[in-house]
């Protein structure tokens, strides 16, 4: 009966507790927001099993909330987990009386769960010592083991679970400020500049500096090139990839496959594109569509010496983080696999250090972390296709409403983005009467003009429109005319499963 006289229940549970918030703290601590993070396979293997009607409702209701609960409850699971460990290596110390088993045990259970998880044997070390130290910090510390357990009247039961969640709150804490230190650079100011024997850094430079000149003289108007460039990818912790561990390899239906290594990559003739980048979630008031100036080379240069021979004429590109995409291969020919964003070197968040451009196609379709061009002999589904969105295929041509600001003299200045893919926009078009008169607003030149050597055929324009606001309320429309002089498509439509479409209106 000894042994079991020092069975504790309710101190046990705490120390449980403790070791599971210790576990992850500390993996965060040793590796940040990485997919080494021991919650960060756990958020992947969630993510990929939402079927996608849930994974639909969740984003159109939550928005990018969803993925960052979707995080939570992976912490909470790892937490979970390591806390049940902790919990049966208590009660086998308990059981079998040896004061040593509960610590080990703990420490062996964490580190086997953070392996099987990550697979990153040495991270795991940081989530498994953490947990041992307080299972063991609770069996020899009198003083920690009194507060936390003990014979439990209600107010000592209350100093416990106050105790817990302080010690859990500290910990939690310390984890996060460590990792938080231990981020790789996300955005890209801190980025370098993008450096190629074949990249002509001076162009990039001039370029962005003469954005200025083509944009509408009006600084309430948003930029031609994104100060903040929208992100979206599936995952809430993004691969960390190094140049040099990395490659990409052509494969499948080809004459000849090979692999080509970050210095490969720069060797091939080096080009610079303003391009335009539209999320198919992006709601028509949406805000994820943005345009950089990017750098990179053109995949006909890898097509030309794998010569492909597909029957479905489709291209499956694979990612890092398991992400995958199927279109036609007329569509990856001239798209751009891209290093540099704004002169700087891609960063981590767009794909570094590889990602795609594929002119005029939806965001998704731009498969960054790229590692695998594989040419397909029979037509498959992508990771999106999949859950039920339309997949590969043009973007539908929008104008966005984006400012609206009444100016001293009573008129009011309207304005945003013009996009359509590669067709161009060629008009904006406005109406102040909810749709019944237009007239034609004032268009940024095209980015083409910026600079002889950088193209920009898949790349929005600016509008702007002032006009005498009537009395009362009134309702602004925005449309947009295309390269061929067809008029965006007035029928509005939800962003699933083709992108939102429609005329972008705006009540005053
Ligand atoms: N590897 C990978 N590539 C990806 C994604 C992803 O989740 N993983 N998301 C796609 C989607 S849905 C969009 S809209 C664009 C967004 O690119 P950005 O994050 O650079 O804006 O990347 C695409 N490429
Ligand atoms: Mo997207």
């Amino acid at each position: 009966m000894s042994s079991l006289a020092r069975f504790r229940p309710d101190r046990d549970d705490a120390l449980a507790l403790l070791a599971g918030v210790a576990a992850v703290s500390g993996s965060y601590a040793v590796a940040g927001p990485r997919p080494s993070f021991v919650a960060s396979p756990v958020e992947r293997a969630v993510s990929r099993t939402v079927p996608g009607e849930a994974l639909a409702l969740a984003i159109a209701t939550l928005g990018d909330l969803a993925q960052q609960l979707n995080y939570v409850m992976a912490v909470v699971l790892v937490v979970a987990a390591v806390a049940v460990a902790a919990r049966v290596a208590l009660y086998a110390g308990a059981v079998t009386g040896n004061r040593a088993a509960p610590p080990v045990l703990t420490g062996a259970l964490t580190w086997t769960l953070a392996v099987a998880a990550s697979g990153a044997p040495l991270v795991a070390v940081g989530a498994a010592a953490p947990a041992a130290l307080v299972v063991l910090g609770g069996a020899v510390s009198p003083g920690l083991a009194s507060r936390l357990g003990g014979p439990a009247p209600l107010s000592s039961k209350r100093r416990r679970a106050v105790t817990t969640l302080g010690a859990a709150v500290g910990i939690a804490g310390a984890g996060y400020l460590a990792g938080e230190r231990a981020a790789p650079d996300a955005t890209a100011e801190e980025a370098p500049d993008v450096r190629g024997p074949n990249v002509d850094s001076e162009t990039a430079e001039a370029a962005l500096a003469d954005v200025e000149a083509q944009s509408i003289d009006e600084p309430e108007l948003p930029p031609l090139v994104s100060d903040r460039f929208y992100e979206v990818d599936i995952n809430a912790v993004d691969p960390d990839l190094t140049a040099e561990e990395w490659s990409l390899s052509v494969t499948g239906a080809v004459e000849e496959s090979f692999t080509l290594d970050y210095e490969g990559v720069l060797d091939l003739p080096a080009e610079q594109r303003f391009v335009t980048l539209r999320c198919v979630s992006d709601p028509l008031d949406g805000s994820k569509m943005d345009t950089a100036l990017w750098t990179g080379t053109t995949v006909d240069h890898l097509l030309e010496r794998a010569g492909p021979d597909s029957d479905c004429g489709c291209v499956r590109l694979h990612a890092a983080d398991g992400y995958f995409q199927v279109f036609p291969i007329e569509a990856l020919r001239d798209s751009l696999l891209a290093y540099g964003m704004n002169g700087k070197l891609l960063p981590r968040g767009h794909g570094f250090p590889l990602r795609t451009l594929v002119p005029g196609h939806w965001g998704e379709i731009n498969v960054k972390w790229l590692t695998e061009i594989e040419f397909l002999n029979e037509d498959a589904d992508g990771y999106w296709e999949q859950r039920g969105w339309q997949g590969t295929g043009e973007v539908v041509p929008i104008a966005k409403i984006e400012t609206a600001v009444d100016r001293d003299g009573g008129r009011r200045l309207v304005g945003g983005r013009a996009y359509g893919g590669t067709r161009g926009v060629s008009a904006v078009e406005v109406s102040v009467d909810g749709g019944d008169t237009w007239r034609e607003a004032r268009l940024s030149e095209s980015l083409s003009e910026v600079h002889d050597d950088v193209r920009a055929d898949d790349a929005w324009r600016q509008w702007a429109l002032e006009y005498d606001p009537p009395e009362g309320s009134h309702t602004v429309v925005a449309r947009m005319i295309d390269g061929n002089g067809d008029v965006q498509p007035r029928e509005r439509r939800e962003p699933r499963p083709r992108g939102a479409s429609g005329w972008v209106r705006r009540e005053f």
